[in-house]
């Protein structure tokens, strides 16, 4: 009985805790805002084109602005200016720690800075370094139709929905009830600040609330 509650909240506090860090492209000028994210094996990117026609490609630190063969592509997202915005999104979701090279293939794009990193390394492999690379690289687009990431509709104004489904179910089982156990209440919500959508935020609440229900289940098994 107990065990089935718990089998029932755990994935839910894994999904909850999922973050989405909104990236604009292209939004006032070649730029990814924010350009360096820090980000955890479940957590998502969510992509948001501005005009005129930006894209995400993934390139290696060592080579800047050049694709990789299998790497995450978003392919051209043409928007107008009468638009404002694209309709559609590129989501992205993170596996691991290891830093993520992205940049935009149009142009000169890239050798003026647009592009970003995910989990910056602290020194050598900087963005500063590769953006500094880039300058004199020869960009190339990626080959293909895109991959590694979702297309959606994109929501109007603020309240932009959650992706946190896309990645919740396998990864509960293994570490949550550790998780659930040790963490006290503040700490979860610190790297949330000033990359998360407003909606992730309430997601980051909602995971506390499951996180305390979580424990009194824990709790209560003791
Ligand atoms: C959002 O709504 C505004 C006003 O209705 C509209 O002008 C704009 O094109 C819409 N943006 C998207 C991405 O649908
Ligand atoms: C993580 O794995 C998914 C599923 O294979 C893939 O679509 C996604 O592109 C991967 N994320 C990164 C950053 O490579
Ligand atoms: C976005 O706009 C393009 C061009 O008008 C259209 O082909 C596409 O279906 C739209 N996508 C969505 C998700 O509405
Ligand atoms: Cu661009």
């Amino acid at each position: 009985m107990q065990l089935n509650v718990l089998s029932a909240v755990l994935p839910l506090l894994s999904t909850a805790l999922a973050k989405t860090t909104t990236i604009a492209v292209g939004k006032g000028g070649l730029i990814f805002d924010p350009n360096t994210v820090t980000a955890a094996k479940g957590d998502v990117l969510e992509f948001h084109f501005y005009p005129q026609d930006h894209n995400v490609a993934q390139s290696s630190f060592d080579k800047p602005c050049i694709a990789d063969a299998a790497g995450i592509w978003s392919g051209f997202m043409p928007v107008t200016a009468e638009q404002g915005v694209g309709n559609e999104t590129f989501s992205v979701t993170i596996n691991g720690t290891d830093p993520l090279w992205l940049y935009c293939s149009q142009g000169q794009h890239c050798n003026a800075g647009m592009a970003m990193v995910v989990n910056e390394p602290k020194s050598g492999n900087t963005l500063k370094a590769y953006l500094d690379a880039a300058k004199n690289a020869q960009p190339t687009d990626p080959e293909g139709d895109y991959r590694g990431g979702i297309i959606a509709a994109a929501t109007n104004s603020t309240s932009s929905s959650t992706s946190a489904s896309t990645s919740a179910s396998g990864t509960a089982s293994g570490t949550a009830s550790g998780t659930a156990a040790t963490q006290p209440s503040g700490t979860s919500t610190a790297p949330a600040s000033s990359t998360t959508t407003g909606a992730a935020v309430k997601l980051e609440t909602a995971g506390l609330a499951v996180l305390g229900l979580a424990g009194l289940v824990v709790g209560g098994m003791i």
